[in-house]
């Protein structure tokens, strides 16, 4: 068997999409996501400038193979780009894959480690009870764990608060990144986000009990101390996560923060390989792994970077934002229902328009995801649906603190 064409798809349903399908002379076709929020044209080409021709009479069932040559025969490793690039092949061969064998990739990974996989879902609000009642949407839309993003007084726009609008003017909904020619700048104020986040905790905790999980994105914008100092306030609210309390590349800020509190911690949705996890693994500071399939290498690393975890007792969180696309999405379920040491799977729902042009089988009931038992990743893409929307440039924003300094977003 031969990989006979090996397609990049750029679609824009209501944000864009890098999407690779590879065809085996049989005509069994997989999918692989290559999606990168704001670079998405800069995968396309590394796909199609230097990949697909590689791919050609290559046996897709050398999965762990083409994985390695693509890596190690690059030289230069890692990165965004290249680490999408190999993720969107390794999904396509696994999905060519489970389509040979007649099962869902989930079999070929081990099979079932559980019947369904626990998502939470994104409540936010301008003020209180505006985020109750998003809160209380959620919970009505079957999600039995909620992450919590806030308005902060003073601040025109936060990260992650659906009903503020964007400094365009337009509602800052799921999709942060903004369709336009520049990206739209946003302000910011670390002390102000820390002494009113832990009254907003104080007040769900009150409304809402004990009981329900609750996990707060801090988007990394603290320093070390700062992110310890908020780690410590949220205690007594007794958080599911702390997401990204300081921006991830500096991986020995754990320590600081892990040494000042027991507030859980996820870290690692802008990390694309397993050396980016090593040190905070190995020393037990972080508890959840945020990799996303789509921005990690694939379906391979993704199952590795959880076997690696595993002997900690770390477990899983992966990203899942729309920008992962329908694709990347089933291929992180596949893993997490295989895996003994899942923890829990973010779930934003796709527009209308993105679930036209990916045809899925995923499902969500009450509060539980499953890929379904489709043979391979469970997802088609329809090219009629595709060419109605051609790719339109877009950026995520940017912020400037109070004296003109850009800081992290
Ligand atoms: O801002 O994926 O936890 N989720 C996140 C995301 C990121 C986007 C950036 O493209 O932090 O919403
Ligand atoms: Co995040």
């Amino acid at each position: 068997m031969r990989i006979v064409t090996a397609e990049v798809l750029v679609t824009s349903p209501s944000r864009n999409f890098v999407t690779l399908r590879l065809t085996t002379d049989d005509g069994i076709t997989g999918l692989g996501d290559a999606t990168l929020n704001g670079r998405e044209l800069a995968v396309a080409s590394y796909l199609n400038e230097h990949v697909t021709p590689l791919l050609l009479d290559r046996d897709p069932h050398r999965i762990e193979d083409t994985w390695q040559f693509l890596y190690r025969s690059a030289y230069w490793r890692r990165g965004p780009v290249t680490m999408a690039s190999i993720a969107a092949v390794d999904m396509a061969l696994w999905d060519i894959k489970g389509k040979i064998a007649g099962l869902p990739v989930y079999q070929l990974l081990g099979g079932a480690s559980r019947t369904g996989l626990r998502a939470y879902g994104h409540a936010s609000g301008t003020d209180m009870p505006s985020l109750f009642d998003s809160i209380r949407h959620h919970l009505d839309a079957g999600y039995q764990s909620i992450r919590v993003q806030t308005a902060i007084p003073g601040i025109k726009a936060v990260y992650g608060v659906a009903s503020q609008k964007q400094s365009s003017g337009q509602r800052y909904d799921y999709e942060p990144a903004g369709r336009g020619a520049f990206p739209q700048e946003e302000d910011w104020d670390t002390r102000a986000y820390l002494r009113h986040l832990p009254k907003v905790f104080d007040a769900v905790r009150n409304e809402f009990g004990p009981e329900l999980p609750l996990l707060h994105d801090g988007h990394h914008r603290m320093t070390p101390i700062q992110a310890a100092k908020l780690g410590k306030a949220l205690e007594p609210y007794d958080l599911y996560w702390l997401e990204d309390c300081t921006p991830a590349e500096n991986q020995e800020a754990l320590r600081l923060v892990r040494q000042h509190t027991t507030t859980p911690l996820a870290i690692g949705e802008v990390f694309n390989t397993v050396y980016d996890f090593q040190a905070l693994i190995k020393e037990q500071l972080i508890d959840y792994v945020r990799a996303a399939s789509t921005h990690f290498g694939g379906i391979s690393p993704l199952k590795k970077i959880m076997d690696y975890a595993a002997q900690y007792q770390i477990k899983s969180g992966f990203h899942g934002p729309t920008d992962i696309s329908p694709v990347g999405f089933a291929a992180q379920l596949h893993v997490g229902l295989a895996i003994h040491n899942y923890g829990i799977q973010e779930f934003m729902p796709q527009s209308q328009a993105t679930n036209t042009v990916f045809e899925q089988n995923m499902s969500f009931v009450d509060g539980y995801l499953h890929p379904g038992d489709a043979p391979g990743i469970g997802v088609e893409y329809n090219d009629d649906a595709a060419k109605a929307h051609p790719y339109q440039r877009a950026y995520l924003p940017f912020n400037r603190l109070a004296d003109g300094t850009v800081h992290d977003w």
